[in-house]
């Protein structure tokens, strides 16, 4: 055994800290590598923590990967073994000679027995849950770590058999892992198990500070009262200072914050609305003979965000207000990056948010389906003012109420509340994913008894009318919202009242224009399903896979009657489109000018309504699904036309059967006078009539400026279907927002088929593509070969137009191989 021992990657963190009176502290942090892991015990083979069972079978070429082609089918298996993950480490003569020692780990994946030196030190039964566990005792010089693993599936099935209840969302809502790894409707099942978050040994000598929370009491005036809060990893019975600029201040196990003032102060503000700063926050710990024993260097944000929900005629306002300034949230619903999350890295993260932020979105919510995300997610939303509406992780289904599930949630909570509550980017807590609803509106009810439905319904509010808003209000201050949505869309306070998830287009197949009628205070999901782009198609895929009904084109949709509805759909905006590729861009076209319908009116209804997060950002899988950014980071069309329907000064219209209505929306733009020029504009670029007229620009208001008679622009004959009202508003030469208002939807549009000439140029930032052509082009795709983004795509382009697009190449180039550009249009998915 003694040969099999290795010396593991030893991070040796030492901080060595001379006090006033000789006394010194030390930390020392060993991080556990080297793992290997088996089918129970026989033949170990090496094994990546963090990481997950799939990923070492795959690494060790024993499977395929799950997401190409059909394979998650291939896979089941996997979640029916008992697997173990094992490692051999030293630990030093240093670490061991320390008063305190501890081993920490969380991301347990997800039960799990966990040895150390073959005693048993903790049976894991929540993902959720971080532990430091004191093993002083045990630890020796060398040392066998190893979790025994045992089937997620098999234990939630048994404790369901064993449960009073049947519980809508099955077996999954028995256990604490989560819930979208049991399949979801844009997600593959591949349950296993793994270590997911790295497993180190801390050792100190001293009382640490554990955990330091620094929260906005008020401010008044430019002065912010701020209160401190310390927690120590012990208290002895004694008092400890805290030294904090230039302040000494008192703390106990009985008092442990302070409060202290900040004047002149400058706030962290959502994107768009002002800065996101940062006050340094370093102080150290003494005891009271004044020997040093922490110092902790941090920071923290000076903010104040409240959920406003104040009756008036209609209903009541769901509003978000930060310090003082009522915010219009523009954003998307977060799913995990990755499904297997531990392959999401910083870069990854940083380019989701930053095309979350490029999209000028100012929210996310994190979708209690998924995980609890890392804190790098938080700390580059708190960095990029992106506001976060944290779900804990309870979706779609009714959950246990016995005192050992509710025991386990309250750590958990208590533990992620903890965790979070220091970014400024938290700004609402929110007990579950439509279980309310559910339970109200998806015939869950039906067939239980009176004494089965009570039950139920006082287990569901033990957890999320009770436990967690406790939690919540006693640990932070941010507010507590029990359910997205409150209410069901099939209950007509949905539009009057809390926040709503409005799916009647989609799953009850309305038209788009439908989310101009139904208009929540605040929308938190609306969606519509899309293909990725092919490009990312031909990742997963092979050109015999590339048709609609192929086993695995089937594989990657994971809504039942998904391709059906974009058919339907399809078919009554678009014509038929002539082949794979043509369907697939026409998906995507279709989602954008559906979802644009609905940010749009959202926006029109502001104040009424003070948000719109679509469904959704992101897929955790290459699928067929309503994200607008692909598995592999690719905008699709909808990304790009967010972009453009989220500026903070969009034009909108609206067309009836004699007018058409012209609206602005304006969320963070000053007050002006602006011109408004609406020309009327035929496919070969001529201007048949135009109007121009200043108007008042409200700032944060959203208004109709102008209304026509639609007779004034086309004939009576008919609809006009070769032109266009291209409708700008510039301050003085400068074009501030632009919209082209069709009269007929694409299928009446006569199209021809352009020819594009095009130049390109360097400049400082990447390159700039001029495009031209002499006809009008709907909905023009570029694509080159060279790694990098094109600041807008997917985009209307007039004729006679010199278009300048910017590329963002992602390597250093010298030129721009415009020979390898590529152009796809509306007109060419039928001719
Ligand atoms: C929403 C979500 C998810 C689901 C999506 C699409 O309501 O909360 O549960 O994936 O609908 O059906």
């Amino acid at each position: 055994m003694l040969e099999n021992i290795r010396i593991l990657s030893f991070i040796f963190i030492l901080t060595f800290l001379i006090s006033s009176c000789e006394r010194a502290k030390v930390t020392l942090e060993l991080s556990i590598d080297n793992w290997e892991f088996s089918e129970f015990g026989t033949n170990w083979l090496p094994a990546n923590v963090p990481g997950f069972v799939h990923l070492d079978l795959f690494n060790n070429n024993l499977i395929e990967s799950p997401f190409y082609r059909a394979n998650e089918s291939n896979v089941q298996w996997i979640e029916e073994k008992k697997w173990s993950y094992r490692s051999f480490f030293e630990v030093s003569s240093d670490i061991l000679a320390m008063d305190n020692i501890n081993l920490v780990f969380s991301g347990i994946d997800t039960y799990a027995q966990v040895y150390l030196n073959d005693s048993l030190i903790q049976s894991c039964n929540n993902f959720f849950l971080s532990y430091s566990l004191d093993v002083k005792s045990i630890l020796k010089a060398k040392n066998i770590l190893r979790f025994d693993f045992q089937p997620a599936q098999q234990i939630a099935t048994e404790i369901q058999n064993n449960a009073t209840y049947d519980l809508p969302g099955g077996e999954r809502v028995f256990i604490r892992k989560p819930q979208f790894h049991f399949g979801w409707d844009w997600g593959p099942r591949l349950l296993g198990c793994g270590i997911t978050d790295y497993v180190k040994i801390n050792a100190y000598n001293t009382p640490q500070i554990i955990d330091l929370y620094v929260e906005t009491l008020s401010i008044v005036d430019s002065t912010a009262v701020m209160k401190a809060q310390v927690e120590l990893s012990d208290w002895a019975s004694e008092d400890f200072i805290i030294k904090f600029n230039g302040n000494n201040y008192s703390i106990n196990s009985l008092n442990n914050s302070f409060v202290f003032e900040i004047k002149n102060v400058d706030l962290w503000w959502p994107v768009g609305y002002g800065n996101q700063f940062f006050y340094p926050l370093n102080l150290t710990l003494e005891n009271i003979q004044g020997d040093l024993l922490d110092v902790v260097s941090e920071k923290f944000a000076v903010r104040q965000i409240r959920l406003i929900q104040e009756p008036d005629d209609s209903g009541k306002s769901f509003k978000f207000n930060v310090n003082d300034v009522d915010i219009y949230v523009k954003g998307s619903n977060f799913i995990p990056l990755d499904f297997f999350h531990t392959r999401v890295d910083s870069n990854a993260y940083r380019s989701a948010l930053n095309d979350a932020v490029r999209a000028n979105m100012n929210m996310l919510r994190v979708w209690g389906g998924g995980i609890y995300e890392d804190d790098y997610f938080y700390e580059l939303c708190d960095s990029l003012g992106i506001m976060v509406w944290q779900d804990f992780m309870f979706a779609c289904g009714m959950y246990p109420g016995d005192s050992i599930f509710l025991s386990s949630v309250e750590v958990e909570a208590i533990q992620q509340i903890k965790r979070l509550r220091k970014h400024p980017s938290i700004s609402l807590w929110c007990g579950n994913n439509e279980n309310s609803e559910g339970w109200h509106r998806w015939s869950w009810q039906s067939n239980r008894s009176e004494q089965e439905k009570n039950d139920l319904w006082n287990d569901y509010q033990s957890l999320f009318s009770k436990l967690l808003p406790d939690l919540v209000y006693s640990l932070s201050s941010t507010d507590y919202w029990e359910s997205s949505p409150q209410f069901g869309r099939g209950n007509p306070k949905h539009q009057y009242t809390g926040d709503a998830h409005y799916w009647g287009v989609w799953h009850d197949s309305e038209p788009f224009e439908e989310f101009q009628n139904k208009i929540p205070r605040f929308m938190s999901e609306y969606g519509f399903q899309s293909f990725p782009e092919m490009d990312a198609i031909d990742l997963y895929s092979l050109p015999e896979d590339q048709y609609l009904d192929s086993e695995v084109m089937l594989q990657h949709q994971k809504h039942p009657r998904g391709n059906k509805l974009i058919n339907e759909y399809m078919a009554r905006d678009y014509k038929d489109p002539q082949d794979f590729e043509s369907y697939v861009y026409l998906s995507q076209t279709l989602q954008a000018r559906g979802m644009t319908m609905g940010m749009e009116a959202h926006r029109r209804a502001k104040p009424y309504n003070m948000g719109t997060l679509y469904w959704q950002f992101n897929d955790c899988w290459p699928a067929t699904s309503w994200s607008s950014r692909d598995y592999y980071g690719n905008w699709k069309h909808l990304h790009y036309a967010v972009q453009r329907a989220y500026k903070d000064l969009l034009i909108s219209t609206v067309q009836s059967s004699d007018s058409i209505n012209f609206y602005l929306s304006n969320d963070n733009f000053i007050d002006q006078v602006l011109t408004l020029s609406i020309e009327h504009v035929n496919y070969k670029g001529v201007t048949i009539k135009s109007i121009n007229k200043k108007i008042n620009v409200s700032h944060g208001k959203s208004v109709l400026i102008e209304s026509t008679e639609l007779s004034k622009w086309i004939s009576s004959i008919g609809i006009d279907n070769h032109s266009y009202l291209d409708i700008k508003l510039n301050d003085r030469s400068k074009l501030v927002a632009r919209k082209l208002h069709h009269f007929v939807k694409p299928n009446k549009m006569n199209l021809k088929s352009p020819s594009i000439s095009f130049k390109s140029e360097k400049d400082s930032l990447g390159f700039i593509i001029e495009l031209f052509s002499n006809t009008f082009i709907k909905d023009l795709l570029i694509r080159s070969i060279h790694d990098g983004r094109f600041e807008d795509n997917y985009f209307d382009l007039p004729a006679n137009e010199h278009r300048r697009i910017r590329f963002f190449n992602k390597y250093p180039m010298d030129t721009f191989n415009e020979n390898t550009l590529t152009f796809f249009s509306l007109v060419d998915t039928y001719e």
